[in-house]
């Protein structure tokens, strides 16, 4: 039996992601960390500020080597520094097998129904073994037999929990999942699937967005390992070890984005845009934001846009959706098939619609400053998110964030997490184009006091439910799981 003191602070936290939390560039010859975007990273960097740590990540700064101190590790952050970063470099091989190929492609299109085919190969699975080990060993040496919190980040690292339960028992080790968790249909299309299992099933804890994730999970372990499962109280023993399966869906920075969009920054910004946009003479702006990925619906969402200028001609040299987000993953042959039909869906729409210097849909596939994302979604009379399926969907949550002026219409896909929570959005499913014209339609005719209504009940579900709320609950219920009698847990 463990022995467990039930206090954080007894315990050295040690986060582990892909991604690092602080990337690092020369300005003006000394090296500066930035915050990278994403929810994750501003999620737990509050956290590890608190409690002092490790984070561990792969290195993708320019200039990390030339943070570093002589053990090899980064305080972070620069200003303040509060813990410390330690970093693996990965060769381009090793990168591509462990994060393009088996992450990218064999995982993420299984475990989101998108209908884009898995590939798995044994060669990119051999390198996702390694790359976990090599996490392992780094995770290992800085918990040096001390007591320790391993709180692991996403489908990047399935294997890694189990490769540290195996050598250090004592450890309390979490993940949180950050993408939906598929049926055992579904699963068996992966020929490493027990291995998935048994790795993941090294946490003492284990979380998912939504109680559907969590239950795929235990059908999964039940179906295929010899495991107990109590699919109730979401409690799965196996070789002797008991992992708690529990929902937690992500959120964001309420206060922080709530705060930006008000202020003067943002208020020039939008002036800006309203003027090149046209929204200062009488434009209206429809938005989508996404980091351009197959599973986001983007095609889909052209496709309502169509049908809306068809349907209803008065929004021909009025309405303009733009379309924003990076592109992302671009070595990936489906990524690059994204490209191409969303560009030629665009080019389309232009092209039968456009007239006079009205252009019906503007495509920026760049990253822009947080401040002309807060800009946008300030000024856009609806944000339109049309997942195929999405474990949350920050973008979601981020137009609401925005609206201080407690106007605007969200349209959700139902097959996102975030439609669980944010019931004042119109819902609609991304594959039934006439419907989701309709909502545009209705989006774009709705009453100010409908909107209005819609949006404020939005708003105290996200502030409420905000990042922290996530990060404090995982915390709480990763303690609680590490003890032995789980007829103490709450839920
Ligand atoms: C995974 C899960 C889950 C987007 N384009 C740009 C940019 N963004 C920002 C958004 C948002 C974030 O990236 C995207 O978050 P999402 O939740 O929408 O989607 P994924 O990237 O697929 O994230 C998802 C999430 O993990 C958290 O658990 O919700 O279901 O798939 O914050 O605003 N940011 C910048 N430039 C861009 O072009 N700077």
């Amino acid at each position: 039996q463990r022995l467990v003191s039930r206090e954080l602070s007894d315990y050295r936290l040690i986060v582990v992601s892909n991604r690092q939390p602080y990337v690092f560039k020369m300005v003006d010859g000394v090296p500066r960390g930035e915050m990278p975007p994403g929810g994750l990273t501003a999620a737990i960097d509050p956290l590890m500020r608190a409690c002092g740590g490790t984070w561990i990540a792969q290195s993708n700064g320019e200039d990390d080597l030339a943070a570093m101190d002589d053990s090899g590790r980064i305080r972070v952050p620069t200003d303040a520094p509060a813990y410390s970063m330690r970093l693996l470099n990965l060769s381009d091989e090793e990168n591509t097998g462990f994060y393009y190929g088996f992450a990218n492609e064999g995982l993420w299109p299984l475990c989101h129904i998108a209908y884009t085919e898995p590939v798995f190969d044994a060669e990119h699975y051999g390198f996702y073994q390694s790359v976990n080990r090599r996490f392992a060993d780094l995770v290992l040496d800085e918990i040096n037999d001390e007591p320790a919190i391993v709180l692991i980040q996403d489908y990047h690292l399935a294997l890694l929990p189990r490769y540290i339960r195996e050598v250090s028992p004592d450890t309390i080790i979490g993940q949180f999942w950050h993408i939906p968790w598929p049926n055992p249909d579904i699963l068996r299309i992966c020929p490493w699937q027990d291995e998935i299992l048994d790795g993941m099933l090294g946490n003492d804890l284990l979380g998912f967005h939504l109680s559907g994730d969590c239950q795929n999970f235990i059908s999964c372990v039940d179906a295929n390992l010899d495991a107990q499962v109590d699919p109730e109280y979401g409690l799965i023993d196996y070789r002797d070890e008991t992992t708690l399966v529990r929902p937690f869906p992500i959120s964001i920075d309420f206060d922080n984005l709530d705060t930006e969009a008000r202020s003067e920054e943002v208020e020039d910004e939008m002036a800006r845009l309203s003027r090149e946009l046209g929204l200062n003479r009488g434009r209206i702006l429809g938005l989508g934001i996404d980091r351009q990925d197959y599973t986001k619906g983007i095609p889909h969402r052209l496709r309502a846009v169509e049908r809306l200028f068809e349907k209803w001609p008065q929004y021909r040299g009025r309405l303009v959706f733009l379309q924003a987000g990076a592109t992302s993953r671009t070595s990936i042959n489906s990524y690059m098939q994204l490209t191409i039909d969303i560009e030629s869906a665009v080019n389309r729409i232009n092209e039968r619609f456009g007239h006079d210097g009205w252009q019906p849909v503007l495509y920026w596939p760049t990253s822009l400053p947080s401040t002309t994302f807060s800009a946008l979604r300030r000024l856009a009379s609806f944000c339109a998110e049309s997942s195929l399926h999405d474990g949350m969907n920050l973008v979601a949550k981020e137009y609401v964030a925005s609206r201080v002026d407690d106007d605007g219409v969200l349209i959700l896909s139902a097959f996102a997490g975030a439609a669980q929570e944010l019931t004042g959005s119109l819902i609609i499913n991304p594959y039934a184009t006439e419907q989701f014209a309709e909502a545009i339609h209705q989006a774009l005719t709705m009453s100010d006091a409908e909107r209005r209504i819609r949006m404020r009940q939005m708003r105290n579900t996200v502030r409420e439910n905000n990042i922290y709320k996530w990060a404090g609950r995982i915390m709480m219920n990763l303690m609680q799981a590490s003890t032995p009698d789980h007829s103490r847990l709450t839920t």
